[in-house]
C-alpha cells in the first residue's frame, strides 16, 4: 500500500467524538495523560517543550486524583485529558464518492479508529460465482493457502497439504471440481461481492472496499455457483466447511433458496464452532419468507436498504431477518477490470461481512457470537420500534459495534418485537 497517498490530514468534530467514546475504560485512579496549564515555571513532573512552554502548557502522566491534589496548591491553573487525534481517512479511489453504502454503515470512521491499532489478519470467504482473480482492484487482496504455495506446489498436481484438494493454492471451484475459482458469471456476481468487501483502497483506481483500510481483510475465493448463477446445497456446505477449516473468520453467502438447505445449515453450525461468522442474504423476493440458509438461526440474515436507509422493495422479510445493510445501486468491481452497479440483498450481505471483518481484527471480538452481538446491539433501529421483520435489529453501525465491549453487561435495549399482520 502506498502509505504516502493513504491519508489526508485534518481534524474534525467527528474525530473529537471518537476520542470521547471510551471514557468508561479509564478508571479514576489509573494514570493517564493530561494537558496542564500552569503559570511560571513548569511544576515537577510536567513535561513541556519551548513551543508548549510559550503557551503555558505541559503534559503530565498521572492519576486524576493525584493531579487534582497538586492543582489545589500549586501553579496548575487547569488541566484536561490529552485527547488522541488521528488521521482522517479519505481514499483517493475515483468512485469513492459513489460508495454511499460504506458511508451509511460508518466505515470511514471505523478505518480512522482502527488506523494505528494492532490488527489480527482476517480472511473473508466469498462463496459465490468465483472472483475475478486478476482484476486490478482485487489483485493482492486474496488469501493463499500456504500449504500449497511456493516451490511449485501450486501446479505440481500433488495435494501438498493433504486436505483432499489438489493444488488449492487460491481457493477452490466446488461447482466444477477444480482449483480455479475464477468468476465466469455474466453479471460478475462474486467479483462484485468481493469488491464491496476488499477492493484495494488508495490505488487511484475504481473503488475502496469496506474492509480495505484500518485493518484490511483478505478474500478467500470459493466458487459454488456456475456461470448461470446456480449451485447446490452440497457444494455450498462443502465450501463453508473448507472456509472454516482454512481459518476464514467471516463467511459471505450472497445466495439462497426458497427451500431448505440442511447440508449448508450443518456446515454453518460447524463453521461457528470453528470460529467463523456466517452472513447470508435474506432474499430478493420482496415478500414474506426469508430464504435459506439466511433463515437458519445460525446464519446472520441480511436485508437491504437504500441510500436514504429505506427498505429495498425487493428485500425479503420475516422474523429471521437479523440486520440491514445497503443493497440498492451498489457500485463495485466487475470482471475484466470493469465496474458497475448491482442491487440485491447479495450486495447488502458483503457490507455486513466487511463490518464483521473489521471487528474480527480486534482481539476482544474473538468469537462469532461476540461479533454478532456487537453488530446487532449497536445497529441503527429502522422501521417500527425495536427488532422488526423488515430490518431485523437495524442498519449496521460499524463504529458503534467496534466500541461495544463484549465483556460488559449490556442492558436490554428493546422489549418489543413488532410483527405486522399485514405484509407490504
Ligand atoms: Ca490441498
Ligand atoms: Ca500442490
Ligand atoms: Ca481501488
Ligand atoms: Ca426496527
Amino acid at each position: 500500500m502506498r502509505m504516502a497517498n493513504l491519508v489526508r490530514f485534518g481534524l474534525s468534530l467527528a474525530l473529537l467524538s471518537l476520542s470521547a467514546a471510551h471514557p468508561e475504560h479509564v478508571a479514576a485512579d489509573e494514570p493517564r495523560e493530561w494537558v496542564v496549564r500552569f503559570e511560571g515555571s513548569p511544576p515537577p513532573g510536567v513535561r513541556t517543550n519551548p513551543a508548549l512552554l510559550r503557551l503555558g502548557l505541559g503534559v503530565w502522566h498521572a492519576p486524576e486524583a493525584h493531579l487534582a491534589a497538586s492543582a489545589a496548591d500549586s501553579r496548575i491553573l487547569d488541566y484536561w485529558p490529552n485527547t488522541r487525534v488521528s488521521i482522517q481517512i479519505e481514499p483517493d479511489d475515483p468512485y469513492w464518492p459513489n460508495q454511499y453504502g460504506t458511508h451509511n454503515i460508518q466505515i470511514p470512521q471505523s478505518w480512522n479508529m482502527l488506523t494505528g491499532s494492532a490488527c489480527l489478519t482476517v480472511t473473508v470467504a466469498v462463496i459465490d460465482t468465483g472472483v475475478d482473480l486478476v482484476h486490478s482492484d482485487l489483485v493482492g487482496r486474496f488469501w493463499h493457502n500456504s500449504g500449497e504455495t511456493g516451490a511449485g506446489r501450486e501446479t505440481n498436481g500433488v495435494d501438498d497439504d493433504g486436505n483432499g484438494f489438489v493444488d488449492d493454492w487460491q481457493g477452490w471451484d466446488f461447482a466444477n471440481g477444480d482449483n480455479d475459482p475464477q468468476d465466469d458469471h455474466g453479471y460478475s456476481h462474486g467479483t462484485h461481492v468481493a469488491g464491496i468487501v476488499a477492493a484495494t483502497a488508495n490505488n487511484g483506481l475504481g473503488i475502496a472496499g469496506a474492509a480495505s483500510l484500518g485493518c484490511p481483510a483478505q478474500i478467500m475465493a470459493l466458487k459454488v455457483l456456475r456461470d448461470s448463477g446456480e449451485g447446490t446445497d452440497a457444494d455450498v456446505a462443502a465450501a463453508v466447511r473448507y472456509a472454516a477449516e482454512q481459518g476464514a473468520r467471516v463467511i459471505n453467502l450472497s445466495l439462497g433458496a426458497r427451500k431448505e438447505t440442511p447440508a449448508t445449515e450443518m456446515a454453518i453450525e460447524d463453521a461457528i464452532a470453528q470460529g467463523a461468522l456466517v452472513v447470508a442474504a435474506a432474499g430478493n423476493s420482496g415478500q414474506f419468507g426469508v430464504y435459506y440458509p439466511a433463515a437458519y438461526e445460525s446464519a446472520v440474515a441480511v436485508a437491504a436498504s437504500d441510500s436514504a436507509n429505506r427498505r429495498a422493495h425487493f428485500s425479503s422479510y420475516g422474523p429471521q431477518v437479523d440486520l440491514t445493510a445497503p443493497g440498492v445501486g451498489i457500485y463495485s468491481t466487475l470482471r475484466h477490470n470493469y465496474y458497475g452497479t448491482l442491487s440485491g440483498t447479495s450486495m447488502a450481505t458483503p457490507h455486513v461481512a466487511a463490518a464483521a471483518a473489521l471487528l474480527a481484527s480486534q482481539p476482544q471480538f474473538d468469537t462469532p457470537a461476540k461479533i454478532r452481538a456487537a453488530l446487532e446491539y449497536t445497529a441503527l433501529d429502522l422501521g417500527s420500534i425495536c427488532r422488526d421483520p423488515y430490518f431485523g435489529a437495524g442498519l449496521v453501525q460499524t463504529l458503534e459495534a467496534l466500541s461495544y465491549d463484549p465483556q460488559a453487561e449490556h442492558p436490554v435495549k428493546c422489549f418489543y418485537y413488532f410483527f405486522p399482520l399485514v405484509g407490504r
